[in-house]
Parts: C-alpha cells; sequence; structure tokens
C-alpha cells in the first residue's frame, strides 16, 4: 500500500512530502496509523547529518502516537484498535537486558533498528524499489509505519493521541532521568542545564520529586518564563556572567554546589560544568544530551574522588511497555502535565517549518498531525 511521508533522502536537506510505498506487517510485527508525532531536537540531529547513525534515505520520527491497523503473524500483545506509542528503546521482556533489573536498554532488536531496518534485516519502506530505511524502530513522520510488537505501549483509547504522542519521547526522558535515573529525593537542589522540551521535563520531574530549589541554565533567556510557569525557581543565562564560569557560580549560589545536575543539550563543556557544580561528597549529574560524533567528556578524576557522581540516562530509564502506560494515566489525571510543552501544531505537509522553529528557539515542541 501507500502511505503519506516525510522522507529525508539525504543528510542536511529538507525532508520531502510523497506518498511512498510500505509493505504490510510480517511476523512479530505491526501496521499503526499515526495520527500525531513531536519533532525532536533527535531527529534533527540526524537530518543533520552529525548522527554516526544516521542513514539516508530514511524516514525520521520517533516521537510518536497511532492506533493498530493490521498485525502480522505470531504478535499477541496488540491488536487491531489498540492506541499505541512507538518505542525506539524496545522492551522484549526476555533478553537479558531485560530481565537484569538494571536497565531499560532491550538488546532484542538493537542490531537491526541500528542498520534502520526491522528485526528480519528488511525494511517496509520503498519508493519506485528504492530502499527506505527505517529510523530508531519507530518512523513516525509516515502516516503509517511497520514496527515490531515488542517496541509498542499499549495505551488507554481515551488518551490524547496528539498530546501523549509526547510521552514518546521527550517528556518520559526528562521526568524518567529525575524519577529513576537520579532518584531525586524532598528538599534537593537541582540544576538544569538546557531548556528544550526535555530540560522543562527535568523540571516537571524535579516537581514531582518535591525538589526544593530547580536552577533553570540556557543561554537562551526567551527559554524562562516557561521555566519559571513550570517549577524553575532561578533562572540563569551563563552569558550574563561572563566572567565566571558557569559551575563556579551555581556552586556560589548553593553553598557549595547542587545535590543533583541534568546536562539536557548534548555539549560536552557543558556536562563537564553540570558535573562540577555538584555537591562535594554526594552529588549526582545526569547526562541526557547526545553529543555529536566523536566528542569527548573530561574532567579531573579527582571531582569523582570526592564524592561526585556521573551518570547518563536514556529514555528516562523508563521499560515502555511495562510503564508507559501509567504515564500516559498520569498525564490523563493531570499530574503530568502535556500541554505546556505544545507551543506549535500543523499538518505533516509543514514538517520542515517545525525544524526551522527548532533550530531558531522558538519552540518547544510542535506536534504534527496526520
Ligand atoms: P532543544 O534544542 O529543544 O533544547 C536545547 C536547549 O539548550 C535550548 O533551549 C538551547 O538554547 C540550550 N542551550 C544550547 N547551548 C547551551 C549552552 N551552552 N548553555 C546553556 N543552554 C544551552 O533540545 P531537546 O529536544 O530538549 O533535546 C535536548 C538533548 O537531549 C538533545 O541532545 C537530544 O538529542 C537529547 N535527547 C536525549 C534523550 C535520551 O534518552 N538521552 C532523549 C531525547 C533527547
Ligand atoms: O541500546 O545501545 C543501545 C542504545 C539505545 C538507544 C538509546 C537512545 C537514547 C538517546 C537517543 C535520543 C533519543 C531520542
Ligand atoms: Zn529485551
Amino acid at each position: 500500500m501507500k502511505t503519506r511521508a516525510a522522507v529525508a533522502w539525504e543528510a542536511g536537506k529538507p525532508l520531502q512530502i510523497e506518498d511512498i510505498d510500505i509493505e504490510g506487517p510480517r511476523a512479530g510485527e505491526v501496521l499503526v496509523r499515526i495520527i500525531a508525532t513531536g519533532v525532536c531536537h533527535t531527529d534533527a540531529f540526524t537530518l543533520s547529518g552529525d548522527d554516526p547513525e544516521g542513514l539516508f534515505p530514511a524516514v525520521l520520527g520517533h516521537e510518536g502516537g497511532g492506533i493498530v491497523e493490521e498485525v502480522g503473524a505470531g504478535v499477541t500483545s496488540v491488536k487491531p484498535g489498540d492506541h499505541v506509542i512507538p518505542l525506539y528503546t524496545a522492551e522484549c521482556r526476555t533478553c537479558r537486558f531485560c530481565t537484569s533489573g538494571k536497565t531499560n536498554l532491550c538488546q532484542a532488536v538493537r542490531a537491526t533498528q541500528g542498520k534502520g531496518l526491522m528485526p528480519d534485516s528488511t525494511s517496509r519502506f520503498s519508493k519506485s524499489g528504492r530502499m527506505i530505511h527505517h529510523y530508531m524502530g519507530t518512523s513516525t513522520f509516515s502516516e503509517y509505519t511497520v514496527v515490531p510488537e515488542i517496541s509498542l505501549a499499549v495505551i488507554n483509547k481515551a488518551a490524547p493521541l496528539d498530546k501523549v504522542c509526547l510521552l514518546g519521547c521527550g517528556v518520559t526522558t526528562g521526568i524518567g532521568a529525575v524519577l529513576n535515573t537520579a532518584k531525586v529525593t524532598p528538599g534537593s537542589t537541582v540544576a538544569v542545564f538546557g531548556l528544550g522540551g526535555i530540560g522543562l521535563a527535568v523540571i516537571q520531574g524535579a516537581v514531582m520529586a518535591k525538589a526544593a530549589r530547580i536552577i533553570a541554565i540556557d543561554i537562551n533567556p526567551g527559554k524562562f518564563e516557561l521555566a519559571r510557569q513550570m517549577g524553575a525557581t532561578d533562572c540563569v543565562n551563563p552569558r550574563d556572567h561572563a566572567d565566571t564560569p558557569i559551575q563556579q557560580l551555581i556552586v556560589d549560589m548553593t553553598d557549595g554546589g547542587v545535590d543533583y545536575s541534568f546536562e539536557c543539550i548534548g555539549n560536552v563543556e557543558v556536562m563537564r560544568a553540570a558535573l562540577e557544580c555538584c555537591h562535594k561528597g554526594w552529588g549526582e549529574s545526569v547526562i541526557i544530551g547526545v553529543a555529536g560524533a566523536g566528542q569527548e567528556i573530561r574532567t579531573r578524576p579527582f571531582q569523582l574522588v570526592t564524592g561526585r557522581v556521573w551518570r547518563g540516562s536514556a529514555f528516562g530509564g523508563v521499560k515502555g511497555r511495562t510503564q508507559l502506560p501509567g504515564m500516559v494515566e498520569q498525564a490523563m489525571r493531570g499530574e503530568i502535565d502535556l500541554d505546556p510543552y505544545i507551543t506549535h501544531r500543523m499538518p505533516l505537509e509543514r514538517i520542515n517549518e517545525a525544524f526551522e522553529l527548532m533550530h531558531e528557539g522558538k519552540s518547544i515542541r510542535t506536534v504534527i498531525g496526520f
């Protein structure tokens, strides 16, 4: 059959909206009709060509919500009509990673997903006989997409897909990094570097964790109003303090450093600052941002010897099939507020505008409707 999709034919070029061919689901696979998708910084990173794993041509997109249209042979956990959020971090529940109880990084489809292919090493997308890659196992910039069964969280049908799609990446990543990875404790002081969708979700998570002080840091002061609305107690623009390294400024503001910090940019220099603004003896810093190919982090090892801890977090440490349905319920009860993130809405035909708004720092999340 045909599907209307935004195709990334090559790095650095706008997406092209066109009808492409999509094959039906094979064994263990599911055809999903995407209703809405967010546009995340990571899509832009891959489109730019800086992503070492980026493959072209591809159908990008990984923050979607949709409805199951058809299931392949052997699929038992979802059925046509189910409402779903595609997962770029699958959950097979049987691999060594899933059963470890220590990580959400299921490896069942990791190898083929990284090659832009379905688990049988082929693609369901093509145009005029030319193969088009999948992306992150989700490819939500297409009205129809095929994903592995283990890459779908089944959610409450009453949830608005054009909002809860944001739980497919950004909001879950930020809140999860606070609650699952750092396990922020009540009364803590938290520093958040970068106030895009991820950083704002970290602020929301820190409020949920009852942090006492939340310091929001960005070089774009246009981000501060929303950060304050979401619960930031202090906003700092490093460019207003050019003579003082940002880590020193935060240490001075907090009587020795923060209990927890989160890097939500993908800048290795800021990752260092985020670690070094943590309190001696116990401060913990979580890297969420994805840095460019070949970049490396550094600090003086004595920073760690003296008790600071460096961690990383992928998809907020959340096991998608098990935990995401509950987060959708939290959003429906108003315990997770998704509205502040949605600064723009537009149809697929205008998706390149969503990328421009992101690059200009004018949007948090644009939701694309199909
Ligand atoms: P975004 O571009 O919307 O936000 C980044 C923010 O950082 C912007 O507000 C920008 O002004 C600010 N910034 C840039 N340079 C800065 C600096 N030197 N100091 C302070 N602030 C600075 O991006 P996003 O969608 O929020 O994503 C943030 C990062 O998280 C990206 O690297 C993305 O790839 C990554 N990400 C990681 C995961 C994960 O699971 N680990 C999931 C999703 C996204
Ligand atoms: O299992 O090796 C692995 C990788 C899992 C992917 C984790 C992705 C986290 C960061 C990517 C940004 C997501 C939008
Ligand atoms: Zn697994």
